[in-house]
């Protein structure tokens, strides 16, 4: 049976000699062949949905000749591989941003308007899948075009959830969640693998086997359950590498629950079946706190035990020495979630491979590598003994060995030194014993880093300061980025324009770093006349999003000022209300005649989920609805302040949100936002920040400079003590007479709601405010006053937004990227030859 293939290449190679041609004929004609033959509907008539999806089925072609290509140029090349890992992924939406990759935008978008669709309606048909919670989530999105753009051999390797983070509806003024099932009309961006199928082991039982005076280690599951590859191109911009990103989906093992049909019982093999296909079926919607359930361990070990067996397959085809993995593949782990990897290679190197400990544990330390996101305590996993231990018996195994070799070392180093030992240990004794999954991944890894300069340092000096002191060079900063593609490119094409006259060309998006050459045009009456107007189309959108969705009648000459993240106590969005509170009680106290005078005109706006079990956060969203509705009622007030609660923030709703914005709040305690990633999104669409210390804000700083931004609070030295002398003070001297005031109004109920703002009060009130809110606000109310000032001044402030915009080169997930390979991954760029036009119209 020799394969069709090889029997005449040359044959099968004329089959298909010319790619697909873009021109405007060949583009419709692609359209309506997908309209008639994919989706079997009549070309003579088709709907906007059919339209989106003909469209896409098109687009997707084009990106299946680059994906095909790539890979197989890359398998000749032999090159290194980095693999992705992360149990989260916020892609977005697809369409724009496969055509601004391929450059093809133009060419579809007259194609399309020929035939009667407005392409820009066409891209409001698609979901927005939204397989991830926030910023780690986003951040790997944005990596994977920074590395596909790059032309690093990569894959991201994830999981396909049925149902994505919830959906956000505001019922009576309180967050609702509705499931996403994001597939229910389909997703032609995903090509589901029916040959890519691995096995997955839970439970069961492991017997060790003495072989030739070896000891060998068995484990054999008890539910057997498979992974199914679900392959997403994602096409760099301006080459023709398109890498993969690979997602699994868990199906039911044929075998698996043979016994029971044997056994008759038909009803409840199903159900076990059901059960296996449950594992992939919903996003845990937690971004801050650790759940602890078996159903996230499964999710996992999922992840990694399919991603693992799919690299060793490769690996496989081309070579036999184990030693040379690390030299051909680096493996990077998003936050802990995914680090049950190092042990499971460990495992199969060891039981399976036959190595020895010693020789496995090389291959994995030089492959591994883990990125920190958080300092948050509560956000640590640490799994339970007995549950890792049920469900994957032999891991637990592995681990205890680890940290018994490791312990021993640092016994050997530090003698007696018994604080040491239980710091480090991967075990956290006590009565409910648990694994620490940062310990393990920092043990198991060459590089370990966080995601901003601060938060890198913060790392070696606090939460991980004697994993720092053992082994100093291990630890790395890699501060995030964002990709300009989607945020500039696709989300602000006024912008982008705009760009491309000051530069001459549109080389600044591969290449942000020339913006700063521009910057005297900050200056430019022309140029800032433009850039307002630029900014001013972009509210228009925005103003007709909210009235839409919220029925609010923005005034657009007022100042978009905006909170877009997860609610969270340590991000503030409690201070950012509480002063809008503040704001609104000292309009009414002034004088009709002189309120415009003092007060410049603003529409305050907020957005983000709350995670469903949080019920501070759900509070906070309980106090935003409640003020709206008080404050954009009260006709004394008109359009000197508006107030809204944005529903369901997301991808494709912050790619409206962030270039309308004029002002965004960064006002997290210092020392607890990790980086921040929107902070960089909205510099780079011309947006002053009011912020704090903090996350990548200090390295927004130093790149825009302090003046250009509204710094206020609490430096990260200061909380400490901040906090003691909140501890040590009645609350009424400590919050100083502006903010009892806006309590006090809450709790007279002028707004109403008084059970549940009482409730949210008495997290700051009484020596309860962790998050020093309190110590910060009168900072903050005379930040908000410097911005009243500025945005007096047209011409001052826009000379600003420009020159945040043109300095923001720093946070292109380009220069992030080229970090971790060059430092990290040790990988090179990988080229595949681009098909020269002439090819293309052969
Ligand atoms: O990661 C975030 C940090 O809070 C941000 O400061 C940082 O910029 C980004 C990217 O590095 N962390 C998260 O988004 N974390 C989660 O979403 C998450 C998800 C599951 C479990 C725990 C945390």
């Amino acid at each position: 049976n020799t394969p069709v293939a090889s029997q005449s290449t040359s044959k099968i190679w004329k089959l298909m000699e010319k790619y697909l041609p873009n021109s405007k004929e060949a583009i419709q004609s692609s359209v309506v062949n997908h309209v008639e033959y994919t989706l079997a509907k009549t070309r003579f008539d088709f709907t906007l949905l059919h339209c989106y999806q003909a469209v896409s089925h098109s687009v997707r072609d084009r990106l299946i000749e680059a994906f095909n290509d790539t890979y197989q140029y890359f398998n000749n090349k032999d090159v290194k591989y980095v693999y992705y890992l992360s149990l989260e992924y916020l892609i977005g939406r697809c369409l724009q941003n496969a055509l601004v990759n391929l450059e093809l935008e133009g060419q579809y978008k007259e194609a399309m308007l020929d035939m009667g669709y407005n392409l820009e309606s066409v891209y409001e048909q698609e979901v927005d899948p939204a397989l991830g919670n926030g910023g780690l989530g986003r951040l790997a999105a944005c990596f994977l075009d920074s590395m596909a753009t790059l032309n690093y051999p990569a894959w991201g390797y994830g999981l396909r959830y049925s149902y994505g983070i919830f959906r956000q509806q505001i019922k009576d003024g309180y967050q609702v969640e509705v499931p996403d099932y994001w597939l229910d009309r389909g997703n032609p961006w995903e090509i589901e693998r029916l040959d890519v199928n691995y096995q997955i082991k839970f439970y069961g039982s492991i017997t060790k086997k003495v072989e030739d005076g070896k000891e060998r280690t068995i484990w054999e599951g008890s539910e057997i359950i498979v992974a199914r590859a679900y392959d997403n191109p994602i096409p760099g911009y301006n080459t023709f590498n398109t890498i993969n990103l690979r997602l699994w989906r868990s199906l039911p093992s044929s075998e698996f629950d043979f016994k029971s049909f044997n056994q008759g019982d038909y009803f409840k093999a199903l159900e076990s079946r059901q059960r296996a296909e449950f594992i992939t079926s919903v996003l845990y919607p937690n971004d801050s706190t650790y759940a602890g359930k078996e159903l996230r361990l499964k999710q996992q070990y999922l992840l990694v035990s399919a991603t693992i067996q799919d690299a060793i397959r490769r690996f496989k085809k081309k070579r036999k020495e184990w030693k040379e993995w690390p030299k051909y593949n680096a493996l990077q782990l998003n936050d802990t979630h995914p680090a049950l990897a190092i042990v499971e290679l460990m495992r199969i190197l060891t039981d399976i491979e036959g190595l020895e400990y010693e020789e496995a544990w090389e291959v994995v330390y030089n492959s591994f590598a883990y990125t920190n996101h958080t300092i948050l305590p509560e956000a640590l996993e640490k799994w339970g003994v007995e549950l890792l231990g049920n469900l994957l018996p032999r891991h637990l195994e592995i681990i205890y060995n680890i940290n018994h070799i490791f312990l021993e070392k640092i016994s050997r180093k530090y003698p007696n030194d018994w604080r040491k030992l239980s710091t480090l240990s991967l075990v956290e004794e006590g009565t409910h014993k648990t694994i620490r999954m940062a310990n393990l991944s920092i043990v198991g890894s060459h590089a370990v880093n966080g995601v901003a300069a601060l938060h890198s340092q913060l790392l070696t000096t606090n939460l991980f300061k004697d994993f720092y002191e053992l082994r100093p060079a291990k630890f790395q900063n890699k501060t995030n980025g964002v990709t300009p593609r989607r945020w500039i490119r696709c989300a602000n094409p006024g912008l982008s324009a705009l760009l491309n006259d000051v530069v001459g060309s549109d080389d600044w998006i591969l290449d942000m770093d020339i913006l700063k050459n521009f910057q005297k045009i900050a200056d430019d009456p022309a140029i800032q006349n433009r850039w307002m107007q630029v900014k001013r189309q972009n509210k228009e959108k925005l103003y007709w999003w909210v009235k839409e969705r919220c029925g609010v009648d923005l005034n657009i000459d007022s100042l978009f000022d905006i909170q877009v993240k997860r609610i969270h106590e340590y991000k503030r969005q409690l201070m950012n209300i509480l002063y809008v509170i503040r704001r609104y009680l000292d309009i009414k106290k002034t004088p009709a005649e002189e309120r415009r005078k003092l007060f410049v005109p603003r529409s305050i706006m907020f957005g983000g989920k709350a995670a469903p079990g949080y019920i501070t956060a759900k509070r906070i969203i309980r106090l935003v609805n409640a003020v709206s509705q008080k404050v954009n009622n009260d006709q004394e007030v008109g359009d000197l302040l508006k107030v809204v609660f944005l529903p369901n923030y997301n991808v494709s709703n912050a790619q409206v949100i962030i270039p309308a914005s004029e002002l965004s709040q960064h006002i997290s305690t210092a020392g607890l936002e990790a980086s921040g990633t929107s902070n960089m999104k909205f510099v780079m669409n011309g947006c002053l920040i009011i912020g704090t210390m903090d996350g990548a804000n200090v390295e927004i700083a130093e790149e825009v400079g302090e003046e250009n931004m509204f710094i206020f609070g609490a430096r990260v030295e200061q909380v400490e003590e901040l906090r003691n002398k909140m501890r040590n003070s009645n609350y009424r001297d400590y919050f100083g007479p502006r903010l009892t005031e806006v309590c006090d109004a809450i709790s007279s109920d002028l707004f109403g709601y008084k059970y549940d703002l009482d409730a949210l009060l008495d997290t700051i009130r009484n020596k309860n405010d962790y998050y020093i809110l309190g110590a910060d606000f009168e900072s903050y109310c005379e930040a908000q006053q410097r911005v009243d000032n500025l945005y007096r001044n047209k011409s001052e402030w826009t000379k600003k937004s420009i020159l945040n915009s043109l300095r923001s080169g720093k946070f292109s997930s380009d220069r992030t990227i080229r970090q971790y390979a060059e430092e990290i991954w040790d990988l090179e760029p990988c080229e595949i030859p681009n098909p020269s036009k002439s090819e293309k119209e052969r």
